[in-house]
């Protein structure tokens, strides 16, 4: 598949999510970031291309490794910076943290920390939005340790079962924390899982953005037009640990290199350079641009206030104290 016109945009898009990953784990050996960081990079392609699929009238919901897909919506870097950081400025006024972006104007339903909880509230979404005649879709992110999930079982059966609106995205980067895919499932083909349920489903070269696109629009086509649930299988890799915690000693080094191989931004990069699309002067911009926006994302993080301990309870308990 030859990349479309929208290949510098797309690659732009995920060296954004990249560098600004990066400048997060610096954040957090410096303390600035505290609590859980669960990296995306080797991952941007799926978020990327799947976000081209979908309207802004469409829902998202996502796990705890969800920075990218908050970035890839067009949520304001600099709210998502001051979320990390924990300030009130943030998506969630600092109560959440990294792996819980929200944003209910761009229809960004977290940032979900419970290994499949949030495929059931996807469904749920689904059945709302077309309760009320809305017409769109609800694009669900979740990793491959959901599918062993009661939770996926249930929701894909219901949601093959209403026909509802939703596109199933398993980034399957082969290991949930240090299990290894095949130590947790028996059938490690899982487009096969959901094919079950009599869910249209195949798997997807995750590395390769335009073919993720690709997919995401024949799918989100179907669903539109009222095909019921879809499923993609994006094959994909980690290459940095489960989060900053994990020694990562349960996969060898071999195979992480043999991985990085097929990093999503070198293959696009190597495509548009032979295209004569970008060459190194673009490059250079596009991470000029992009450190730019993050330096300003970190300083506006870094300036904001800390939610005062007075209000520190409002939107977290029904009742906050008076
Ligand atoms: C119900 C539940 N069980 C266990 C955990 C602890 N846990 C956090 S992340 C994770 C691994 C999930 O792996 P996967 O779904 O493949 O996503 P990935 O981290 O690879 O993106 C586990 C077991 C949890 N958060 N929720
Ligand atoms: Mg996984």
């Amino acid at each position: 598949m030859s990349p479309t016109a929208n290949g510098v945009a797309l690659l732009r898009a995920m060296i954004r999510i990249r560098r600004f990953e990066e400048r997060c784990a610096e954040l957090y050996q410096e303390e600035k970031i505290r609590g859980f960081l669960h990296l995306y990079i080797g991952e941007e392609a799926i978020a990327v291309g799947v976000m081209q699929s979908l309207t802004p009238e469409d829902a998202i919901v996502a796990t705890y490794r969800e920075h990218g897909h908050a970035l890839a919506r067009g949520i304001d870097m600099n709210r998502v910076m001051a979320e990390m950081y924990g300030k009130a400025t943030g998506t969630s006024g600092g109560r959440g943290g990294s792996m819980h972006l929200f944003d209910a104007k761009t229809r960004f339903f977290g940032g979900n920390a419970i290994v499949g909880g949030h495929l059931p509230l996807a469904a749920g979404l689904a059945l709302a939005d077309r309760m009320q005649g809305r017409g769109v879709v609800t694009a669900c992110f979740f990793g491959d340790g959901a599918v062993a999930e009661g939770e996926f079982h249930e929701t894909l059966n219901l949601a093959a079962l209403w026909q509802l609106p939703v596109l199933f995205c398993c980034e399957n980067n082969r290991y949930a924390m240090g299990t290894a895919l095949e130590r947790a499932q028996s059938e490690t083909e899982l487009a096969l899982k959901a094919a079950s349920y009599r869910i249209p489903a195949w798997p997807v070269d995750g590395m390769d953005v335009v073919a993720v696109e690709g997919a995401a629009r024949r799918a989100t086509g179907a669903i539109r037009a009222g095909e019921g649930p879809h499923f993609i299988e994006f094959r994909t890799y980690r290459f940095r640990a489960h989060s900053m915690f994990d020694p990562d000693l349960y996969r060898s080094k071999g195979e992480v290199e043999t991985w990085r191989r097929r990093d999503p931004i070198t293959l696009l990069t190597d495509r548009l350079r032979g295209e004569g699309a970008v060459d190194d002067a673009a490059l250079e911009g596009i991470e000029r641009e992009v450190a730019a926006e993050i330096d300003a994302a970190a300083a506006f993080a870094e300036s904001s206030e800390w939610e005062p301990v007075e209000t520190l309870a409002r939107h977290v308990t029904s009742e906050a104290p008076s």
